[in-house]
């Protein structure tokens, strides 16, 4: 089952297989640390708390030995995949994971070139592969740097977010853990494509490009692509000195033939360009700003470090998330290729807006809601329940991989524009028209006295009972609970994914606790309000009495000092 070519391209190995000696396997005795319970997505902390000694190496050690318990004892005949989105401390994270797992018995290690793989890149390796199961080194939209963040995510062999039984299961090693495994060799080479042996596993540097590309080409029509840039369609992608930028110009430049600068920002770098890698208003300004004039592009598009997530822009308009979602649904049949059969099913986390609903609805398919998080979606798609899925938080995929996937995003929005033949904004218009709008708007309240929000988030769940029936926001409470998610496929229970408070004019107000911040607590409300009015309304007018209402019944004001959001999405 092992490696193609076996090309050996690193001085070690060459030493070691001629000596017939094996370095030594060394096992470090360690003491655990109590904080490396995965959040919503991963271990997300301080670079400087990745830094202490053996905090990585104490949770990769725990992620191999729940990864061995399942492969029942066998890791000789598995495979691991790894990569990063290039933030600060990608090479030295990957170098130890790499000593790591040769150390644990691995079979064969899968490393991307550069150490550079997209999360979603990073699901289509495992899957195209067989692997157990893959590490990616990011802290996906958060600033990165010495003083900034770093994070490591598990996924598993449907290549998609470790489960939460899993990451349990993690934790649980984590917080008992004694020694760890290394062996001691030279850094592996990284530039090129190339295999090398060390202590019976295979390490084989791997192209980051190939696989996704070659799945992304499975799924939409590159041809017809290639025609709306020759016939002068356009696009602007600002890969936010992310991981995307060589995706971006592999896909869009060279294989689409996109004209050069349609990418920017596309050389990775190690703090983002000191800017925060998040694809909203704030951190993607020069692309909103370009997108604003009167020549700009058709298209205008960002992505996160990571790759995961996706801002879709027209001219002059931002499409919300949930918006972006249900316009794929609605063309999904006639746009893209990979949908033709049509849609099985779609899915969104709970607290995403509702427009998708209605358009799964029309076309008949079920809409499944989940908790916050990607890895909820998998076992709906491994089961092929649904295809399409979609967060607020920029979030978009479909069952080609397990992951959300920008670029991918992109490449749907471009399908609907070579095909309808119209802009964005027109899209935007003919289906408000046909479906009305949910005005929606993410008001993320950062850096807040972690017990003072627990304490808030407490009070506002024992009031919950008495709101049903009460007057908000010029409608009236219908319903008001702590969300609660039985998995339709595994049956397992998911508690507090979130307050939601629902109106009887189908508004929500929903409140929870972020699981992917490093420093004190950050609050998410969420609001959303529904109007059947061609979309004409202003947003921040529309949405003001249920703003009122939410931070009145929050008491952010008297509790946290807290006048407005820091970050409004
Ligand atoms: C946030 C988003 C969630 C997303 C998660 C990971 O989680 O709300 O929708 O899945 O980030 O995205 P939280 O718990 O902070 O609200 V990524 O691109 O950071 O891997
Ligand atoms: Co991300």
């Amino acid at each position: 089952m092992h490696g193609d070519k076996h090309l050996m391209n690193s001085q070690p190995a060459r030493q070691n297989r001629q000596s017939g000696l094996a370095p030594e396997i060394l096992e470090v005795p360690t003491t655990p640390y109590p904080d490396q319970r995965p959040g919503t997505s991963g271990l997300r902390r301080k670079t400087r708390t990745f830094m202490q000694p053996r905090y990585l190496e104490n949770f990769i050690q725990a992620v191999f030995d729940v990864v061995r318990e399942e492969s029942g004892d066998n890791l000789a005949q598995e495979t691991l995949v790894v990569g990063g989105d290039g933030r600060y401390y990608n090479r030295t994270a990957i170098q130890r994971i790499l000593r790591m797992a040769a150390a644990n018995g691995f079979g064969r290690i899968l490393v991307a070139r550069d150490g550079l793989l997209s999360t979603p890149a990073m699901s289509a390796v495992i899957r195209t592969h067989g692997a157990a199961g893959g590490l990616i080194l990011s802290a996906s939209h958060n600033p990165g740097g010495a003083d900034a963040d770093f994070g490591v995510k598990f996924n598993g062999r449907n290549g998609g977010p470790a489960s939460e039984r899993v990451t349990d299961q993690i934790h649980q090693h984590a917080s008992g853990i004694r020694c760890y495994k290394t062996v001691e060799f030279p850094d592996i080479d990284l530039g090129g494509e190339g295999e090398t042996f060390l202590c019976g596993t295979w390490i084989r540097v791997i192209d980051p490009l190939a696989d996704y590309t070659a799945l992304l080409e499975t799924l939409f029509d590159f041809d017809a692509l290639r025609r709306y840039f020759h016939q002068g369609g356009s696009l602007r992608f600002d890969a936010m000195h992310g991981v995307t930028g060589p995706y971006a110009r592999h896909i869009f430049e060279q294989r689409l033939d996109a004209p050069h600068g349609t990418v920017i920002r596309g050389e990775p770098r190690e703090d983002f360009g000191g800017l925060h890698p998040d694809p909203n208003l704030v951190h993607a300004r020069e692309l909103v700003d370009r997108m604003n004039t009167d020549d700009g592009p058709d298209l205008g598009a960002a992505c996160d470090g990571d790759g995961d997530r996706n801002m879709i822009l027209g001219r002059g308009l931002f499409v919300s998330p949930g918006d972006s979602l249900a316009v794929i649904a609605e063309h999904a049949r006639d746009c893209i290729p990979a949908f033709r059969d049509g849609l099985t099913g779609v899915a969104r986390s709970m607290p995403t807006s509702t427009a998708v609903d209605r358009v799964a609805a029309a076309v008949g398919v079920p809409c499944f809601e989940t908790p916050t998080g990607w890895k909820f979606f998998g076992d709906l798609l491994d089961a092929g329940l649904c295809r399409l899925c979609g967060e607020e938080s920029f979030g978009t995929g479909s069952d080609h991989v397990r992951e959300k996937d920008g670029i991918w995003a992109v490449l749907c929005w471009l399908s609907i524009l070579a095909e309808t033949r119209k802009p964005v904004t027109a899209i935007m218009h003919e289906y408000w028209r046909r479906f009305g709008r949910s005005y929606y708007q993410r008001h993320d309240f950062e850096k807040l006295d972690a017990d003072a929000a627990q304490a808030l988030l407490a009070d506002l769940t024992a009031a919950l009972p008495k709101l049903p029936g009460t007057p908000l926001a010029d409608s009236r409470v219908a319903l008001a609970d702590d969300f609660r998610y039985r998995d339709p496929v595994t049956n397992f229970v998911t508690e507090h994914g979130g307050l939601r408070i629902l109106l009887e004019d189908g508004s929500r107000i929903v409140c929870r606790l972020s699981g992917t911040g490093t420093s004190g607590a950050t609050l998410r409300l969420y609001l959303e309000r529904y109007r059947d009015d061609r979309g004409r309304g202003d947003l921040n007018r529309v949405l003001a009495p249920l703003r009122e209402a939410a931070l009145e019944l929050l008491q952010l004001r008297e509790r946290c000092g807290r006048e407005s959001a820091d970050v409004v999405t």
